[in-house]
Parts: structure tokens; C-alpha cells; sequence
């Protein structure tokens, strides 16, 4: 088949998030059934439309048209529900139902076939109840001696609802197909905004109990500011360590040195009986 070459020395990414928003259910839709809350689980561009959608359920991600890419995608939901393998193949590759109860969701993301891209499966923690508040986000700096104690943190109550959990990933396409690599390039991925643009009604965006947020590259800042701390964390340690080792060696060679020393003039004058 023509347009199957790959492109030697070539590799793209396309940013993708996978995950769920999860809502609570009126009172009115609870009515005669155990479900409790309504919840959309998907996979989009990882760039959020500029404006947010009204729908909870649709604000974070999907500013893209994955179809270039993405043939289908498959939800393997929890086996009580109807047709529990869910196959979508046209976008918006996401599937909303109710339910009452958490699960793991494996999601299987199929390529074009001119792509001749093997399918890639995320495991999702669909997620309905809400994050516990991050205390570290909230934490007071000690007072000093003298000063006043700082007055207890004031945490907010956790958000029932929307409750969001997303995962982004990027994609690496090594060497694509000819083919395959004329539609990347056709379909380049809306920038991830500086940061983020909707109402951040709680802590950080997404997690540790934000309810509203996009995916924004302050986020990402962030989040290569905490590796790079922990990176450094994990370096003050070994040196730590490593100054402990010397220390203790140079204390070892000082001790054989005596022992030796011991053992010789015990040796050169034997003790009296
Ligand atoms: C739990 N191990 O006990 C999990 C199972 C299943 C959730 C959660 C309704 C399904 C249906 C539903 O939400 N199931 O109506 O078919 O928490």
C-alpha cells in the first residue's frame, strides 16, 4: 500500500487528556433509581475551548477534533451496565451515563489505519466523589518568636460537584506512515493557554479539590517545578548519605588501625600470666 512508508528520524506528539467529570444527580433524575450521579468518561485534545462550556461535564479538554488521529475508542465499563463494552467512532469519543459507584475503566484508543499505529489502553479511575482538600495548599507559615500565632487554616468544604478527574499524556508517533504524518502536520494542536482562563472557584485547577480549570501551561510550569524540587531532594539525600558513608569509613580505618596497633604490642610484650 502506497502512503505506509515510514518517515525515518521523525517523531510527533499530540497532547490528549483521558478521564471523567462527574456531576450529582437533581433530586427529580435520583427519582426511582440508586444512581446518584451522572458522569461523562473521554478522551480529547488536551487544550480547552476558550470559553467554558455550561456543562460541567464538557469544560475541560476537547477544543480539537481528534478524528484525524483517533479511528475509535472503546470504554470497558463496569459489567452491570447495558452493552458494557461501549465502541464510539466518531468524536466526541466519550461516553455519559449514571450510575451510583466508582470502577476502573479500561479506555482503548484505536489509530487510523493509515497510520498503522498499534491501539494504546488507559486505565481510568472514573471518579464521582469529591478530592479531600490539600492541606499544603492552605499552609500557614510558622509564626516567629514574638510574632502572633497564625490564625487556624481556613479549609473550604471539599466540591460535591462537578467533580473532575483528568489525565493528560502526549502521544508519540515515532517514524509515522507518509500518510499519517501529511495529517499530523495537517492538524496541529490548539496551544495550551498560558493559563487558566475559567473562574478557579477553589485550589489548583483539576486536582486537589479544584472543581473548575483547564489543563494551562502555568500547570504544566508547575508541575516541572515540583519534579524538579523533588529531583533536587532526592540528590541533597545522596550527598547526605554519601558524607555519612566517608565518615563512617574514615571512623572504620581509625579503628583497625587500633585494633592492629592492639594486636602488635600485644604481640611485641606478651601480657603476664
Ligand atoms: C463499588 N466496586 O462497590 C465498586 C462497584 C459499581 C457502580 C461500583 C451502577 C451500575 C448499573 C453503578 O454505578 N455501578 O446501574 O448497572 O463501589
Amino acid at each position: 500500500m502506497s502512503g505506509v512508508k515510514r518517515i525515518r528520524g521523525v517523531s510527533v506528539f499530540r497532547p490528549i487528556v483521558y478521564g471523567n467529570s462527574t456531576t450529582l444527580l437533581t433530586e427529580e433524575e435520583k427519582a426511582g433509581t440508586d444512581h446518584t450521579h451522572r458522569w461523562t468518561v473521554g478522551v480529547r485534545s488536551a487544550a480547552s475551548p476558550p470559553y467554558a462550556n455550561p456543562h460541567p461535564n464538557q469544560q475541560i479538554g476537547g477544543a480539537d477534533d481528534l478524528s484525524y488521529m483517533i479511528k475509535k475508542v472503546t470504554f470497558k465499563l463496569y459489567e452491570t451496565y447495558k452493552n458494557p463494552l461501549r465502541s464510539i467512532e466518531q468524536p466526541p469519543f466519550e461516553v455519559t451515563e449514571t450510575g451510583w459507584g466508582e470502577f476502573d475503566i479500561v479506555i482503548k484508543v484505536f489509530f487510523v489505519p493509515e497510520s498503522n499505529e498499534k491501539p494504546l489502553t488507559f486505565n481510568h479511575h472514573l471518579k464521582l466523589h469529591p478530592w479531600p482538600v490539600d492541606p499544603i495548599l492552605y499552609h500557614q507559615p510558622t509564626p516567629v518568636d514574638g510574632d502572633q500565632p497564625a490564625e487556624p487554616p481556613q479549609y473550604p468544604a471539599p466540591v460535591l460537584s462537578p467533580v473532575h478527574s483528568w489525565q493528560y499524556e502526549e502521544i508519540v508517533f515515532t517514524e509515522p506512515t507518509e500518510l499519517f504524518y501529511t495529517a499530523l502536520l495537517e492538524n496541529r494542536p490548539s496551544p495550551l493557554p498560558s493559563s487558566n482562563r475559567h473562574p478557579k472557584l477553589l485550589t489548583h485547577p483539576l486536582s486537589a479539590g479544584g472543581n473548575i480549570g483547564e489543563f494551562s501551561l502555568e500547570m504544566e510550569a508547575e508541575e516541572g517545578h515540583r519534579l524538579s524540587k523533588g529531583r533536587q531532594r532526592v540528590l541533597d539525600q545522596i550527598e547526605e548519605m554519601r558524607m555519612q558513608l566517608v565518615a563512617h569509613e574514615q571512623e572504620l580505618t581509625g579503628l583497625k588501625r587500633e585494633v592492629e596497633q592492639i594486636q602488635q604490642s600485644g604481640s611485641a610484650t606478651p601480657a603476664a600470666a
